[in-house]
């Protein structure tokens, strides 16, 4: 399969990465908008959030564990942050390959473009 964040997974790629454990990875962001912009990934191919399954339950909430600790490690917690899924061509996705954005560093404003 063609997909660069599985190249990122399986470090055939290199990506910048800040955390991961057994079912996530989160790197830094090629393209940042934001002073900390960090993508964090299921180790699973899932293509969008379409494409969950019940079984895939779980990944949700490591996703957001992963965005707490995160968030912890880079002392922005209580600042705050933002975390955004985008799926298919009207919500802007990419690469499709799940990813939360986790965005941080700076205000964002609502609503978003
Ligand atoms: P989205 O538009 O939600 O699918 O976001 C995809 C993001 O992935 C976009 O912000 C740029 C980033 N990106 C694309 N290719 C690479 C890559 O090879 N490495 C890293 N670190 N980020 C990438």
């Amino acid at each position: 399969m063609d997909c660069i964040f599985c190249k990122i997974v399986d470090g055939s790629i290199k990506g910048d990465i800040v955390y991961e454990n057994d079912d996530v990875v989160a790197f830094r962001d090629l393209n940042a908008q934001a002073p900390h912009h960090i993508l964090i990934i299921p180790r699973k191919h899932i293509a969008t959030v379409n494409d969950f399954t019940a079984e895939d339950a779980s990944i949700f909430g490591q996703l957001g564990q992963a965005a707490k600790q995160i968030a912890g490690d880079l002392g922005v917690a209580e600042n705050g942050y933002r975390l955004v899924l985008n799926c298919n061509d009207d919500g802007g996705q990419t690469v499709y390959h799940t990813h939360m954005h986790f965005l941080a560093g700076r205000t964002f404003t609502w609503p978003p473009g």
